[in-house]
Order: structure tokens, then C-alpha cells, then sequence
């Protein structure tokens, strides 16, 4: 089978989800064709994956330049030229809406093929639910021929927020676990916790959904107590504001901002603590990643986080802002030696229960079934009424 992939190249849970499904699904024989701005960030080399960069051509009348069309047109040019089976589009803005034209032009070429949109996150929580943008995302979100949502949670809040009339199916997040492993970087720890303090780690894209700022502060009530320090891993526009803060609290030779990193999994393997306070996750793929990695989670309760993070078991959840009651659970893991470890090996259990044996095969039947309904109702669409 031949899959388009669309999605953000970035360091964004989205892009890395629709990175590894291709490249797990290349591992299985799919030819796998991803169509973005970029080669996604963690792409490698695999010899069933084709890569197509959607160029936008600029003319001083654009102020905006017309991605959705540029994108469109190479959808169209790429499934023409390497015979697509299938296009899965990751985060509905705008990919949903250009999947959608994409399909439309090639019918008119007698070339149909259906599209499925998985939903991400802020495509609906945030971004979609504009009004400048909810029109086309519930249109297109209804057209596509099947629809995922990464979580509950974000299953319901998509029938919340639009008007949806088709079945949403939810297919977890999932992570790669040969590759999220805890490995021996014992003399990288020492160097960055050369008495063995211990190391709490936040990664994100520094949005302000991200709530940086209370990794700050949490780090600085834990620090009180446990001697420790802080990886603050990725970078966005609430880094500049963090560092102040870090700055203001005299906690900068305890912090270090290391911006984007690709070896994600070696900065986990010495982490004893993920924080992830998040006004909102709809998953939360960051902390699933570090639990695969041994590394226990304490988060805010909103969103799907409670569909990855055991309350008392792989971590603790609180309240949004709640920094007093995530600081004393924080506290509580890495406070001795025992409870860390055994909080350490249920994120590990809990985590293999995402590995992608179980969820790429998902992602699999569900192909195979709109592909087997598609031609179907090809076939029907074909017999003229009399
Ligand atoms: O929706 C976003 O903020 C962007 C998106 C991304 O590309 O990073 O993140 C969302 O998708 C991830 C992968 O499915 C989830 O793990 C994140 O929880 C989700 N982010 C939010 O809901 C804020």
C-alpha cells in the first residue's frame, strides 16, 4: 500500500507522531511518501520513504503567501505521479481543507482517493475554534473519509466544539519503546549533576499553553528540599520570559536551557523527573516519552493526561497552576531513593502498554478499511441511475 503523509515538520508532537508512524509503517513494507514544508525533524532514512518538499512560490502581490494552494497542488502532483492508495493528514489546519481540494481536483481526473484526518490537539482547543477557521475545519473535518482523535478527551472536545457528523475513532499516541529505553549515561549525568543531585526535565515547544513558567516555580519549591537541577529541553516564545524568571530567582547555575535536541532519548535516560504542567494536553506524547524512559510524571489533569499518567502510580495529576500540590509530589518521588524506583518502573509498564506493536496495527486496519468502503462506494458512484 502507498500512504501519503501530511503533517508539520517540526519538533511538535504532531509532526514527531506522523514521523514515527511513517517510519514504522515503512518498517512493515508501506511505501510511505510524506508531502511537507521541511524534511520532519525526526525522519531517517528509510529505503520505502519518499520525501516531497511543498515549495510556496512567492510574488510581491502576497502578503500571505498561499500555502494551502502550494500544498494542494503538490498533494495532487504526488499521488498522481506515484499511484497513492491512501492520504493521512496530521492536524486538521490546513491540512484537512487541502486534503479535501486535493481529492476533488483528482476525481475530476478520474483519480479518486480517500483522506484521513487525525486530530491533534489546539487544531481544535485553540486554533480551530476561531471563527475565522471553525467554517472550513468543520467542513473539512466532515469530508475527510475517516477521522481520528489522539485521546478521549479530544474526541469529546471535537463533538463539543463542532458540529460533526461522522464517527471519530480514537487511536492513542504511541511511542517507539526500542528506542525510548533507559540506557547507561551515568558520565553524561555527572556532568550536568556532578553530586548527584537529581535532574527534573521539561520539554515542550515553550507556548504559552505550556505553562513554562510553572516548571520555575515548581523547580524552585523542590529544590528547597532536594537538591536538583533542570533541563528545560525545546524552545518557543515563552523561553525568553522563563529565563527571566530563572534569572530573578538567582536559579540559573541549577537550570540549563539546552533548546531543541534530537537525542531526546539520551536527556530522558538521565532524568528522574518529567514536569509537564500544561493548561491543556490533549495527550501529551512528551510525557508518554519520557515514561518509556523510566521517568515518572508529574502533570496537570486536564486534557488526555490522565489517559497516560496513573494518579499515585506513573506520577502525580493537579489542578491547573496547582504548583503547591505538584511541588509536594514532585517532592514525594524523588524524596528518597525507593519510591522513585518504584515510580520509575510503573511508568516504564505503563508506557509499553502505548508501544507502537500494539498501535501502528491500528492505524493499519483502519486503512484497509476505508480504502475497502471507498471502493465501494466508488463503484457505486460509477453505476449511472437510469
Ligand atoms: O496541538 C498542538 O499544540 C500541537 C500539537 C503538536 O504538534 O505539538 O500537540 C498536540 O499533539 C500532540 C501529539 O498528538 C499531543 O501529544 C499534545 O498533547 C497536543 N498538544 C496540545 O493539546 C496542547
Amino acid at each position: 500500500m502507498k500512504i501519503g503523509i501530511v503533517c508539520y515538520p517540526t519538533f511538535g508532537g504532531s509532526g514527531v507522531l506522523a514521523t514515527e508512524l511513517g517510519m514504522a509503517l515503512s518498517d512493515k513494507g508501506y511505501e510511505v511518501h510524506f508531502i511537507t514544508y521541511k524534511q520532519p525533524v525526526r525522519l531517517n532514512f528509510h529505503p520505502n520513504i519518499y520525501y516531497h518538499e511543498v515549495s510556496v512560490p512567492t510574488y510581491p502581490l502576497f502578503d500571505f503567501p498561499p500555502y494551502e494552494s502550494a500544498l494542494a497542488s503538490t498533494m495532487v502532483n504526488v499521488i498522481e505521479n506515484n499511484g497513492l492508495d491512501l492520504l493521512h493528514v496530521h492536524y486538521a489546519i490546513p491540512h484537512a481543507s487541502a486534503a479535501y481540494l486535493a481529492r476533488e481536483i483528482l476525481k475530476k481526473k478520474g483519480l479518486d482517493i480517500p483522506f484521513i484526518t487525525t486530530l491533534h490537539g489546539t487544531d481544535i482547543t485553540l486554533v480551530g475554534r476561531e471563527q475565522m477557521y471553525a467554517p472550513v475545519v468543520t467542513f473539512s473535518i466532515n469530508e475527510s473519509d475517516a477521522i481520528t482523535a489522539v485521546s478521549n478527551n479530544l474526541r469529546e472536545e471535537t463533538y463539543k466544539s463542532f458540529i460533526i457528523e461522522k464517527d471519530i475513532k480514537v487511536i492513542p499516541n504511541f511511542v517507539d519503546v526500542q528506542r525510548f529505553h533507559k540506557t547507561d549515561k551515568e558520565h553524561f549525568k555527572k556532568m550536568l549533576a556532578p553530586n548527584d543531585e537529581r535532574i527534573l526535565t521539561h520539554v515542550s515547544n515553550f507556548r504559552k499553553v505550556k505553562r513554562v513558567e510553572d516548571v520555575i516555580e515548581i523547580f524552585k519549591k523542590v529544590r528547597e528540599t532536594v537538591p536538583s537541577k533542570l533541563l528545560m529541553i525545546g524552545d518557543g516564545p515563552e523561553r525568553q520570559h522563563a529565563e527571566e524568571l530563572v534569572r530573578k530567582y538567582n536559579l540559573y547555575h541549577d537550570t540549563r536551557f539546552l533548546g531543541k535536541q534530537e537525542e531526546i532519548d539520551e536527556l530522558l535516560s538521565i532524568t528522574d523527573l518529567f514536569i509537564l504542567p500544561s493548561q491543556y494536553e490533549s495527550f501529551g506524547l512528551s510525557a508518554l516519552e519520557a515514561m518509556a524512559c523510566g521517568v515518572p510524571v508529574i502533570s496537570t489533569n486536564s486534557g488526555g493526561l490522565s489517559e497516560i499518567n496513573v494518579q499515585g502510580k506513573t506520577g502525580y495529576l493537579s489542578n491547573v497552576g496547582d504548583i503547591e500540590d505538584m511541588a509536594a509530589h514532585a517532592i514525594h518521588i524523588i524524596g528518597d531513593d525507593t519510591t522513585l524506583q518504584q515510580f520509575k518502573k510503573a511508568a516504564i509498564h505503563h508506557a509499553r502498554t502505548f508501544d507502537k506493536k500494539h498501535i501502528v496495527p491500528l492505524y493499519e486496519e483502519l486503512y484497509a478499511e476505508v480504502i475497502a468502503a471507498y471502493t465501494k462506494n466508488k463503484a457505486a458512484r460509477a453505476i449511472k441511475p437510469l
